[in-house]
Formats: structure tokens, C-alpha cells, sequence
């Protein structure tokens, strides 16, 4: 990571990042694009080694789960230098009691030996280095990409058990500008998955890549962040899958989170020969207009001259949590549906947040917070942060007195692809000149990484099944923009009924980035997938489970395919998902 670009607002870059550890429950769930607070001095050096950062290292896992779950680090208001971070989801595999995935062919072995995958021949790509990783007694293979007459190098990991090998081969995403990480190899391999991941072309999690040298665009660096680097995986991981047991694999996974979310759906709608099944969680899909839009509480803030401290963001977030909770029939500490909640937070002019009072200047900043990015004149632009959805990760502020401190994702996005200026001042951003910049975004790089194309046709009628899966308290990515596309993908591929014989998109309450929060974090996505591919079975729920700090169970609660919602029965315990139905909700 070139640390000169590194923003002084000491937000990690590691946000959405593949090496960004994945908190996810002890045995059981979700990929993700994980969201870890971090601060540039905790972002230590076994992240750089592809490993897990520090706390997540310390989590309880099953040996098998533990990269699984490092994927996934959700945002927690901690303390100021905290910075959500990342978002590099990992399904994970299951809980304890489920197996890995049953072998498909029996008594599978190598054909050849590690070392000799040197000499395998894939166009435009060195076989860097192939050998046997004695920590896990598994075939590592490092190969470099490139695209003629581009002097560009994608570095691609892949990961081939010796021994067990289920027969599939599964292609693991990264977070924020981060391609992805050969530490997220780990736990397919002990799974028994071929494995790949990339870099997409650069190190680290800085925007920087996007310009050359001379500071012009470079647009080959961008193409292989957007969408090249991990196609570019996928052909050399199943090459060497190829080679090495004289067996393609029979079936492809994909598995993301945030950025790798938004790789997963990418594979879909430009390579849709490359995967049977995708896992995409809380999708960086949108980017051109989602990451931009991450500014905007910055730009409201600054156009106020109004630095919202956090505790008054948190008062009005508990506040609408508050007004709105019960709404959806079980008082829970969650919002259930945030689009029905209209808490103004004018309500809370006057009152006492610790030792300072919340202002008519305060609740026009959350009010425009929770509003969206408007222009001048009032048009939409983009989704906003729903209610009762922790505010600081985008609206943080350092320093007193207060000034604001950018998530470093979009803030980099500004600078290196659109101000195309390292030392850009965003503090110089006014509403009108963020909704030119916002423009720029949308029109520069739609096509290029957007990834909001709802043409499936050819991973339809291939047989490719996809399941997406967001929270409603997502801090980082409004979940307003998945359910977007995923209405968009019912209308252009034929209708609802149609939509879910091959895509499916579970909502999880109350939780964030990170899948963490006060809302069930769906569970068992990869078995879920896998069981449509190879069995034909679609899942009809996700189990949401929630966890207290043990990591024991403390509720269960189901999940069910978008527009789909959990209603209580009405009688017992509404801490048990048995206890909730399906229904569609009444509007
Ligand atoms: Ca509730």
C-alpha cells in the first residue's frame, strides 16, 4: 500500500477490505464485506501477510471456520479512530454439526506433483511459484496475469487440497479497492474446495492504483479492480484445478461480500460461464452512485457548518429505533421495515444528549443524512442511510473542535478517480460540486463498475443460481440500492416467479455492514447454494440467528426470499424463529 495516499483523516483503507476480518458468529454464517473498525495503527502487519487483523485472530473459531469468519468484521461504535472497515465477505461454511460438502468424485487424487504445475501453460499468465504450504499440507500456487500489450500484473492465489478434494472449485472475493487476499484461502481449502483469489491487479486498499505514474487514469489498473482480476482467477483456478487432479471441477462457486459481493453479481452479468452458484452479500453493486453518495453526510456537515458530534447521532438513531421499533409487532430493539418508519428528528430539538443540546442545525443534518444525496434542486440522486442505522461510519467526525473524517473509501474515490488529484480537499466540496462529481461518477464509470446490469439471461439458462442477502441496518451501503436491483431483475427477467427459480434476496433486519447488530445474521448461505445448484432445492428461508458476546445463541428468527418479511405469530417466544411466518408486507 503506497502510504503516501493514505487519507490524514487516518481511516483505513482496508474498509470493504478482503483481508478485513470476518466476524461471524461461531458456527454459523454469512459472508461478508466486512466492516472493521480499525484504525491505521491496529491494521497491523498480518492483514499485509493476508491474514486476519488482531481481534479477529482472537475470535473462537472452529479450525476450519476461521478465515470463513474472518471475513466479516462489522462496525461497532467504538471509539473515535475507529473506522468501519471492510467488507470482505465470507460464507461461511456452517455451523459445527454441518459437514463440508460431500466429495463428488471418489477417490479423487493429484495426477501430478505440486511443484510440477510450474510448467502448466495458460495463456498470458507466469506460474509464479507452486508448492506445498506446510501449515495446511495443501498445493499453492501463485500466478501472474497480465494483458497484452498492458505491462499490467494481476497476481492470482490459488489453493488445491492434496488430499479430499470435494470436486468444485470455489473463488473468493475481496473488499473496498482490496481484489482479495490469498489468506481468504484457508478455510475453502480445508473444506475441500479448489480455491482462488486475486489482487486485481494492485496492492493494498488505496484508490491510488486508479491513476499512473503521470496521474492520468489508468485504465487498464481500473478494468482489472472492476472486473477483469477476477475472471482472470476464475480461468487460471480452474486451469490448475485441471491439471491437477486431470478433472475440471464439476461445479464453481463464487463467495463475496461488499466488494466481493459486487464481484459475485459482476460474474453474472459479464462472465456468466464462470460459476454455477454465487453468494453475494450486502453487494457493492451501484458503486458508481452508492460509493459517491457515501460523502454526502461530509458534504452536509461541511454545508452546515455543523459537525454533528457521534453522540447526537447515536441519540437520534436510538431515537428512531425507538419510534419505530414496535411498528412490526415485536418490540425487539429493531426495525423491521425502515422504509415505514418517518421519525423526524426534530422531535429530539431541545433535549440533553450528555452535556450538549441537540439543535434545529443538528436534526437538518440527520434529517438530509437519512434523506439521501439531493441535488440543488431537490432531485434524487441516491439512496440515504435508513433509520435506525448507526450514522458515524460516514458522517464521522475527529478533533475538537469537531471536523469531519471521510469513510476513506469514497473520500479515495473522489480523489483518485474523479478529482483525479491525490490532494484533492474535500472540505472545498459543495452541494452543487458534489452533484456534478456525483454525475461524473455516474457517467465515467457505470459501465465499468457499476455492476448494475439485471440482464441474467445467460447465467439463467445456464442454470446459475444466485442468492443475495443484505442487512437493513447496513452503514456503509444503503440496502435500498440491492432491493433496487433486485426489483430491476425481476422486471427484466420476467417477473417475480421467474426471478426466484434462479435468484433469491433475503433482507436481514437490524444489522449492519458487518452483520452485526441487533437483527438476525442469516446463516447457511454457501450450504444453501450449493443445495440449489447440485440438488435443485431453492431455499425458501435463511435461519437469522443472533449471538451475545459468547457467541452463544440468544434468538433465532427466519429470513424469507424478498418481498417476503418474518411475522410473529402472536404467541410465543419471539426469540425463536418457529414462532414467525412469511408474509408479505401491507403497505
Ligand atoms: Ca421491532
Amino acid at each position: 500500500m503506497n502510504e503516501n495516499v493514505i487519507p490524514p483523516t487516518g481511516i483505513s483503507h482496508k474498509l470493504w477490505g478482503a483481508d478485513a476480518a470476518t466476524r461471524v458468529p461461531a458456527d454459523a454464517s454469512p459472508t461478508r464485506f466486512a466492516a472493521t473498525n480499525q484504525t491505521r495503527v491496529g491494521h497491523d502487519k498480518a492483514q499485509h501477510r493476508g491474514e486476519a487483523p488482531r481481534a479477529a485472530r482472537g475470535a473462537r473459531a472452529l479450525p476450519t471456520e476461521a478465515p470463513e469468519r474472518r471475513l466479516l468484521r462489522v462496525h461497532r461504535p467504538i471509539q473515535q479512530a475507529i473506522v468501519v472497515s471492510a467488507i470482505s465477505v465470507a460464507v461461511t461454511l456452517g455451523r459445527a454439526a454441518e459437514a463440508p460438502p460431500k466429495p463428488l468424485f471418489p477417490d479423487v487424487a493429484p495426477v501430478c506433483p505440486c511443484e510440477s504445475l510450474t510448467k502448466v501453460s495458460i495463456p498470458n499468465t507466469t506460474i509464479d511459484s507452486a508448492a506445498i504450504d506446510p501449515s495446511d499440507g495443501s498445493c499453492r500456487v501463485t500466478t501472474t496475469v497480465t494483458h497484452p500489450p498492458s505491462g499490467d500484473r494481476v497476481k492470482v492465489w490459488i489453493g488445491l487440497p492434496v488430499k479430499n478434494w470435494n470436486g468444485r472449485f470455489r473463488g473468493n472475493g475481496g473488499g473496498g479497492f482490496s481484489g482479495g487476499s490469498a489468506g481468504s484461502l484457508r478455510g475453502p481449502v480445508a473444506q475441500g474446495f479448489a480455491a482462488g483469489a486475486t489482487d486485481t491487479g494492485h496492492e493494498g486498499g488505496s484508490g491510488s492504483f486508479a491513476l499512473d505514474v503521470n496521474g492520468r487514469l489508468n485504465w487498464q489498473a481500473i478494468i482489472d479492480n472492476a472486473y477483469l482480476g477476477i475472471h482472470d482467477m476464475t480461468v487460471v483456478g480452474k486451469a490448475l484445478t485441471q491439471a491437477f487432479y486431470g478433472k475440471a471441477p464439476r461445479y464453481s462457486y463464487f463467495v463475496g461480500g461488499s466488494s466481493g459481493g459486487r464481484q459475485g453479481l459482476m460474474e453474472a452479468q459479464r462472465f456468466p460461464e464462470d460459476y454455477d452458484g454465487i453468494v453475494s452479500a450486502c453487494p457493492a453493486i451501484n458503486w458508481h452512485r452508492f460509493l459517491p453518495a457515501d460523502l454526502w453526510p461530509q458534504v452536509v456537515m461541511v454545508a452546515a457548518k455543523n459537525f454533528v458530534p457521534k453522540a447526537k447521532l447515536d441519540a437520534a438513531t436510538a431515537a428512531a429505533v425507538a419510534a419505530c421499533d414496535a411498528s412490526d409487532g415485536v418490540k425487539d430493539g429493531v426495525i423491521d421495515d425502515p422504509s415505514r418508519c418517518d421519525y423526524d428528528p426534530k422531535a429530539l430539538v431541545g433535549t440533553k444528549v450528555g452535556d450538549d443540546t441537540f439543535t434545529e442545525a443538528d436534526a437538518e443534518v440527520v434529517r438530509e443524512i437519512w434523506e439521501g444525496p439531493r441535488g440543488p434542486d431537490g432531485s434524487f440522486l441516491w439512496h440515504g442511510l435508513s433509520r435506525g442505522t448507526e450514522l458515524f461510519a460516514l458522517a464521522g467526525t475527529t478533533g475538537s473542535p469537531l471536523t469531519g473524517r471521510p469513510f476513506g473509501i469514497p473520500l479515495d474515490w473522489f480523489r483518485f478517480f474523479l478529482a483525479q488529484d491525490p490532494k484533492w480537499d474535500w472540505t472545498s466540496l459543495t452541494p452543487a460540486g458534489f452533484e456534478l462529481l456525483w454525475k461524473q461518477s455516474v457517467e465515467q464509470y457505470g459501465v465499468v463498475f457499476g455492476t448494475d446490469n439485471p440482464d441474467l439471461t445467460r447465467f439463467r439458462d445456464r442454470g446459475g443460481k444466485l442468492i443475495i442477502y443484505h442487512g437493513l441496518a447496513d452503514q456503509l451501503i444503503p440496502a435500498d440500492g440491492t432491493i433496487d436491483y433486485y426489483k430491476r431483475l425481476q422486471q427484466r427477467m420476467g417477473g417475480a416467479g421467474s426471478t426466484a427459480q434462479f435468484a433469491r434476496l433475503f433482507l436481514a433486519p437490524g444489522v449492519d455492514h458487518g452483520f452485526r447488530g441487533r437483527g438476525p445474521t442469516p446463516t447457511g448461505q454457501f450450504e444453501a447454494v450449493i443445495r440449489w445448484v447440485e440438488e435443485g432445492k431453492a431455499p425458501d428461508m435463511l435461519l437469522g440467528e443472533r449471538r451475545d458476546q459468547n457467541n452463544k445463541v440468544i434468538g433465532t428468527r427466519p429470513l424469507f426470499p424478498y418481498p417476503n418479511i418474518a411475522k410473529y405469530k402472536g404467541s410465543g417466544s419471539t426469540d425463536e424463529a418457529e414462532n414467525f411466518v412469511s408474509s408479505l408486507p401491507t403497505r
